[in-house]
């Protein structure tokens, strides 16, 4: 196939254009390098040092004879640019992933609250646009996230997408109908992938496009099977405040002898996938289509659950490490329950990577490594989400003072 993956420069876009190369497949990455950009913006960097995108396809060729493609587009601003490549290359796929993912950066300032909502909206909405207008008839992927869902159950799994609802009609019967289960974001950022969720529905239903959208855990981790074959295929690893994701800056943290940051009392359950099980998924995806007319089609894509304190012990008793709590940046419930249902992908054969010692072991030795490149002053997370909480973070914004519980 032809596949144009839409932010491959990123962190699980990288990785996923090596898979689908290496399966034979001509891969076209499309990147506005803003993720790259944004780094400089914030003063920090990945833990791993990441060459150039074009340096990386180099290597990739080198090592392996395939090529892969890289085309410099904002997808979100440059309509007739992306517009015409679509119409000269016609993909039989496309997977997006190009939207700013971090919860914390999009609640920074009312500058980065715009930023999020004009960047993946519009990025969306001009892909489905110039889809239809040029006719191609792509299967589009897109990584949506299980923060659509709120996290919070009523005791019941979180469905995959659709809630079977019965509306009682006004002659007294029930009819039954499947909804999308009710949006319930926790930031602006998960509020761009809600409204997301609007657009394909509206674009499956009126054009016939073919959509499927995976709503996926945090991701962790950092190699994967091509990744590891060179230096320079390595993947970019975020352990700053803002674009650190929980359980990667964990491992980082206890490998640099810093104390694992829990917000609040930790007890925060989130949804967890391995990046070799996020990049086998999306493979598994574009293998299933939905047919043309169908509604669009929803993957939960995540494997396991973890409570936010569970792992934070488990990690420092891994590592000897210290456990700091601290106030939470969040405005997020203190304590939650999540039970989601991910059957699809098992069913299609996914054989789910658990958090185990050797793969937990494995990234603690890449942030060893590294970690002469990590800048101690940017591990606080200091984006808070309101007004009020502002304040309680401004007290030791370095995290020079942290209190912690062995
Ligand atoms: P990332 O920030 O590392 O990568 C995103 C890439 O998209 C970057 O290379 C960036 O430069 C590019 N991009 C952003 N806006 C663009 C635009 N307008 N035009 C062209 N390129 C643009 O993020 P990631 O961690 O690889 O996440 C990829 C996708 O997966 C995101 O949509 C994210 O919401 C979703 N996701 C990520 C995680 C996770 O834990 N990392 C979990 C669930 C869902
Ligand atoms: N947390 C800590 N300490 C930290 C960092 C985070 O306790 O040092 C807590 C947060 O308060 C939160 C939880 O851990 O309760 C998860 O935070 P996170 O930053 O790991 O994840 P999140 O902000 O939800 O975002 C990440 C990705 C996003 C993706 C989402 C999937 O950045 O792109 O959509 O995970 S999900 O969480 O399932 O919605």
């Amino acid at each position: 196939m032809k596949i144009a993956v839409l932010g491959g420069d990123g962190f699980v876009g990288w990785p996923t254009s090596l898979h689908l190369s290496e399966q034979g497949h001509d891969v076209h990455i499309i990147d506005n390098l803003s993720r790259r950009w944004i780094d400089t913006e914030l003063g920090v960097q990945s833990l791993t040092p990441m060459d150039s995108i074009q340096e990386r396809t180099r290597i990739w060729h080198q090592e392996t004879g395939r090529r892969i493609h890289f085309h410099l587009i904002d997808i979100a601003r440059d309509y007739d640019v992306f517009k015409s490549w679509l119409s000269e290359h016609q993909p039989d796929a496309i997977i997006h992933f190009a939207e700013q993912r971090a919860a914390p950066y999009s609640m920074k300032t009312d500058r980065h609250k715009n930023y999020t909502v004009n960047n993946n909206v519009n990025a969306t909405h001009n892909l489905l646009n110039a889809m239809v207008d040029t006719g191609v008839n792509s299967h589009l992927v897109h990584l949506g996230t299980m923060g659509v869902y709120g996290y919070s159950t009523v005791g019941a799994a979180i469905p995959e997408g659709y809630l079977p609802v019965g509306i009682e009609t006004m002659d007294g019967k029930t009819v039954q109908q499947d909804i999308l289960y009710p949006a319930n974001p926790g930031s602006i950022y998960h509020m761009t992938k809600c409204l997301d969720q609007l657009l394909f529905q509206f674009y499956a239903k009126n054009d016939g496009v073919r959509i499927t959208d995976l709503h996926q855990g945090i991701v962790w981790g950092t190699h994967t099977e091509q990744t590891r074959r060179h230096d320079q295929l390595i993947n970019r690893f975020d352990y700053d405040g803002d674009y650190g994701t929980v359980l990667n800056r964990f491992l980082i943290q206890a490998a640099i002898g810093y104390p694992l940051t829990v917000h609040g009392t930790g007890g925060q359950t989130r949804a967890f996938i391995h990046i070799q099980d996020s990049v086998r998924c999306i493979e598994l995806a574009l293998e299933n289509p939905p047919a043309k007319g169908d509604k669009v089609k929803i993957f939960n894509q995540m494997t396991e659950t973890h409570r936010v304190k569970d792992l934070a012990e488990l990690v420092a008793g891994l590592t000897d490490g210290k456990v700091a709590y601290l106030p939470n940046p969040r405005k997020e419930a203190a304590e939650n329950d999540l039970v989601v249902k991910n059957d699809q992908f098992l069913e299609l054969g996914l054989e789910p990577i658990t958090l185990e010692k050797g793969l937990l072991d494995e990234v603690v030795e890449v942030a060893k490594k590294y970690a002469y490149r990590v800048d101690r002053s940017r591990i606080p997370a200091v984006s808070a989400w309101t007004r009020d909480i502002a304040p309680t973070l401004n007290a030791d914004p370095e995290g020079k003072n942290l209190k912690t519980v062995s």
